[in-house]
């Protein structure tokens, strides 16, 4: 079954997260890094993407072909929160998500129904997500496989999107200068370049063999890289197993009542939260109880379902072991089975 890939890549992460928080820095050339005479630059936006100045440049560079440059230091925990938030939107609409870094992911929403299934307008759909609540934009690439859409995410940065359909894949490859693909870095793509490959029309025309001699292990993959081909399924080995939401009381609670009342409202939370991963399999449930001299207790057990009444029953199991001790906390767990085993389900009925 042909795949629905979607590559989304955050424009000037560190640099966008700064101009969004500091409305003095949203009109300057701006870089994210160090400062010293030593450091390097993690990434800048635009503006001073057009002085030539870039991710991984010595700030000493930067400044010489930029004078203008401001540089601010990063703040790494807030782009990982803000990375986080934009896993939960990507989950909105799949959860075969491989995360490649902070600012980058691929889905696969081959099997996604929204939009009647139209990775282009999911596409489209998460990049307004992302800008109408984290104010930041994106850029995505819609393809048949990860490579093309990798490439594709490239092609209308910044805030822009670009489908590569099925029957324009070999068009779209044909004309490819080398160094955009994937594993080639400048030095392999100047070592080609000085064999006479240019693009990958001249990597169709040659061979594995005669390939091999020049990029090694990777000839066969990029001799299939040529004609578009790739086979690799998203790597979801990273992919959430779990959803588990919680809450610590303002004070401590002394009665089963309160209590489950408390899971009431969690399991209301929990609903909603799990509309978002309505195509994974539950196969396991549990409650958390934390009581006020903060040890912790867990009743777990498999369950298919996000059952209500398995989770009160779960509770009276958990505050049992109270011994007259106050709750502070409460949590909902539900776990759910590997994606890979239900996905290799469905091809199975699909074949
Ligand atoms: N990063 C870094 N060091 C690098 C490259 C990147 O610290 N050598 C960090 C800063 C970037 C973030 O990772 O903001 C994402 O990397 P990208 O390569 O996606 O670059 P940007 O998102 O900054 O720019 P673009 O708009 O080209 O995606
Ligand atoms: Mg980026």
């Amino acid at each position: 079954m042909q795949r629905k890939i979607i590559h989304v890549d955050m424009d000037c992460f560190y640099a966008a997260v700064e101009m969004r928080d500091n409305a003095e820095l949203r009109n300057v050339p701006l870089a994210v890094g160090g400062t010293g005479p030593r450091s390097v630059l993690c990434t800048c936006n635009y503006q001073a993407r057009k002085f030539g100045v870039r991710a991984a440049m010595p700030a000493s560079k930067a400044m010489k072909l930029c004078p203008e440059l401001v540089i601010v230091p990063g703040r790494m925990q807030v782009y990982q929160q803000i990375s986080t938030k934009i896993r939960e939107i990507f989950q909105r609409y799949t959860s075969l998500i491989e995360p490649l870094s902070l600012d980058e992911a691929f889905l696969d929403v081959t099997h996604s129904t929204q939009f009647n299934g139209s990775a282009t307008l999911i596409a489209q759909q998460i990049r307004d997500d992302i800008c109408a609540e984290l104010d930041l934009t994106a850029s995505a690439g819609v393809a048949p496989n990860k490579f093309l859409a990798k490439i594709a995410s490239d092609e209308n940065k910044p805030n822009g999107q670009c489908v590569v359909a099925p029957d324009h894949v070999s068009n779209f490859v044909e004309n490819l200068p080398l160094k955009k693909i994937p594993g080639i870095g400048p030095k392999t793509a100047q070592k080609l370049l000085k064999q006479g490959y240019i693009s990958c029309a001249d990597i169709r025309a040659s061979s594995v063999r005669c390939l091999s001699p020049i990029v090694g292990k990777f000839a066969a993959s990029l001799y299939q890289r040529s004609f578009g081909i790739d086979h690799r399924a998203l790597d979801i080995d990273r992919i959430r197993k779990s959803l588990a939401i919680e809450t610590t009381f303002a004070s401590d609670l002394s009665c089963v009542e309160q209590c489950e009342k408390a899971v009431d409202a969690l399991y209301e939370k929990l609903l909603r939260r799990l509309e978002n991963h309505q195509h994974r399999m539950i196969n396991k449930q549990g409650i958390k109880v934390k009581f006020n001299d903060f040890t912790q207790t867990t009743v777990e057990q498999q369950s298919a379902h996000c059952d209500e009444t398995l989770f009160k029953a779960q509770l009276v199991k958990a505050l049992l072991r109270s011994n007259t001790r106050d709750i502070r906390l409460i949590g909902l767990t539900l776990g759910f089975s590997d994606d890979k085993a239900k996905d290799n389900k469905q091809l199975s009925f699909a074949l």
